[in-house]
């Protein structure tokens, strides 16, 4: 084994080589950030990994190092023996194709309908969240609760098409077994409860029957909590978050 590797991915890559394809995932985020989702899917699928928690009040997403693992700063970001990937959607179909059994397969009839609801959780659902949690972003202070309200009635609207979707209890979003989309789900099921702008604006999981079951049955599996008690979250922290 060469020296030279040093002490970065390339050198574990290696080191699992060596020891058989075992390979220790390593999950950066922020304490209850959007690692938490990654989080849970480590835990259900049982693999080796270890999390690191940043401290972003004293900039460590911003340093060199970090931003070396993710171009904007942000969390997560997660080391895999192919390299470091980003964006949470991507690394959680990542480690669902990887490793199976939280997503229908690639060959799967099912693989379509699949994607089409995960892809609108990603790109609809999760940017409205943020929206709602982080209305000055998009148009400064002065325009914040405008831009709040609108989130709120437009992840209302889209809340109640997934509601219609869950319903009918496709295989991949079932409480009984939720895979990697029940889990984004409930995680923003969460934040837009706990952290909306203005408590006003906050959208309650109870509303929506068929996702609040599809949470209230994450919260109770055990991979689940332990990734939530790692990220200093117990009790109903999807379907009752404390605030
Ligand atoms: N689209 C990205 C968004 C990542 C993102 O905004 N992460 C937040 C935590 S939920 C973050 O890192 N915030 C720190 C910051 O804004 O400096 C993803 O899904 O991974």
């Amino acid at each position: 084994m060469s020296l030279s590797a040093g002490q970065g991915p390339l050198r574990q890559r290696m080191l699992a080589k060596a020891i058989g394809d075992v390979f220790m995932y390593r999950l950066y985020g922020v304490e209850d950030f959007a690692n938490l989702v990654v989080h849970m899917a480590l835990e259900e699928l049982g693999v080796p990994y270890e999390a690191v928690f940043l401290d972003e009040p004293a900039g460590a997403l911003k340093t060199p190092a970090h931003l070396a693992r993710h171009p904007l700063g942000l969390v997560p970001a997660l080391e895999t023996p192919d390299g470091v990937i980003f964006e949470t959607g991507a690394i959680l179909l990542w480690l669902a194709d990887r490793h199976g059994g939280l997503a229908p397969a690639a060959a799967d009839p099912q693989r379509g309908a699949f994607l089409s609801w995960y892809v609108f959780t990603n790109n609809s659902l999760h940017t409205l969240s943020m929206d709602l949690i982080h209305p000055y972003r998009v148009a400064g202070d002065a325009l914040a609760r405008a831009v709040a309200e609108g989130a709120h009635s437009r992840l209302n609207e889209r809340l109640m098409v997934m509601e219609a979707q869950a319903a009918r209890r496709p295989d991949w979003l079932r409480p009984e077994a939720p895979g990697v989309l029940g889990l984004y789900l409930s995680m923003l099921l969460r934040w837009v409860k706990a952290f909306a702008y203005a408590p006003d604006l906050a959208i309650s999981a109870q509303d929506y029957p068929a996702l609040h079951a599809i949470a209230a049955a994450c919260e109770t599996r055990p991979a689940v909590m332990r990734a939530a008690a790692a990220n200093g979250l117990s009790g109903r922290f999807f379907t009752a978050p404390e605030v």
